[in-house]
């Protein structure tokens, strides 16, 4: 057997999280050879529910789940893992300004982003999945000096999962025959999901796709607001989605990206495609032995040069709003 991995999930006892944490201890997420550690970590009214979350672990019995821990303190809850997916986070109320809601989650990620430094294992790689979801992870990356700032990420490839989705839906094909779908910018309606680069089965997704309108009329805007159509519908926000791109995103940063394709990830930027250095934005890349790659060398026509300058605005303007409050 394989040594065990320490994976912290905050927001333990939410939604994503209990689609979540069933799947990490399934082995989907490292794989069917890894016995897994979770350490679960919530806030002290939460915890009670996270005691019923960490019970029904138990029940099922996993041969990979060595242990479950439960903490409200992230300085406990943080130490010695591997992996963190940081998933709790100050929810969005009504009459909610973005930057209410990027002042009332910077304490919880100045807070997260110290501990983990400070008690994390060297090894350490973190996806921020709570919203604003780059945001939270530049604040997080910001405050933890003894961890290499590209070990921070943020979620992005629910929207990447969901355009393979549209584009699969709009051509007949299968999701397995999709390749090189990108998503870049910020995880918020101004992301810009790119076909320029996709594959149906191997050819141009232009082709496959038909009426060029439909890319900026139908797919884009779809994508975008996928997620208010889920809360639409189902009365809450998308959760066994948001978990299943989680898993994917960890997943294929540990174990590698298949052969030819590429997914997105909210990555600090090394300056590629003019994204201000160390913003963290959604790229294309690859992954292999754990580390992701910025997909180089895409052409960027003037259309998506466009869309992806807009939505890196809105990062750079987040990103002035939490230095001015101090968070970063
Ligand atoms: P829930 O409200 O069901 O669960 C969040 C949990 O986090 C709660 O149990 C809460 O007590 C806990 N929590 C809050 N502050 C905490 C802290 N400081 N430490 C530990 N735990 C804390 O929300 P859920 O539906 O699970 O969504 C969680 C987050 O994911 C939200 O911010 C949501 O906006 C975000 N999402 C991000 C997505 C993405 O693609 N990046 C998509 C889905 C989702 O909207």
């Amino acid at each position: 057997a394989r040594t065990p991995v320490t994976v912290t999930v905050t927001g333990g006892a939410g939604q994503i999280a209990y689609g979540l944490l069933f799947r990490i201890a399934a082995g989907d997420m490292l794989g069917p050879d890894t016995p897994v550690r979770l350490r679960l970590l919530e806030i002290p009214a939460a915890v009670q529910a996270l005691e019923g979350v960490a019970m029904e672990l138990e029940d099922c019995a996993f041969p990979l789940l060595e242990s479950v821990d439960i903490s409200d303190d992230p300085w406990d809850g943080f130490s010695g893992a591997n992996v963190a997916v940081l998933v709790g986070a100050r929810p969005r109320t009504a009459r909610m300004e973005r930057a209410d809601l990027l002042a009332a989650n910077g304490p919880i990620f100045t807070d997260q982003g110290a501990a983990i430094s400070a008690s994390a294992a060297d090894d350490v790689r973190v996806l921020v999945v709570g919203n604003p979801a780059n945001t939270n992870a530049f604040i997080a990356m910001s405050n933890a000096p003894e961890v290499p700032a590209e070990r921070f990420t943020a979620l992005t490839r629910l929207d990447h999962n969901r355009a393979i989705a549209q584009l699969a839906r709009r051509t007949g094909a299968a999701a397995a025959d999709i390749a090189r779908i990108t998503v870049w910018g910020n995880h918020s309606a101004t992301q810009y999901p790119d076909l320029g680069h996709a594959t149906v089965a191997g050819r141009p997704a232009a082709g496959a796709v038909g009426d060029p309108a439909w890319v900026r009329d139908e797919f884009i805007p779809t994508v975008q607001r996928r997620g208010t159509a889920i809360i639409e519908a189902r009365g809450a926000s998308s959760a066994a989605s948001a978990a299943a791109a989680a898993i994917d995103h960890i997943r294929d940063w540990t174990l590698g990206t298949a052969p030819g394709d590429w997914v997105s990830m909210a990555v600090p930027s090394d300056g590629s495609y003019g994204v201000p250095e160390g913003l963290i934005s959604s790229f294309p890349v690859t992954c292999a032995a754990g580390e992701y790659t910025i997909v180089p060398g895409l052409e960027i026509d003037e259309f998506s040069r466009e869309r992806i300058d807009a939505s890196v605005a809105e990062l750079e303007s987040e990103r002035e709003a939490v230095i001015g409050l101090g968070f970063a």
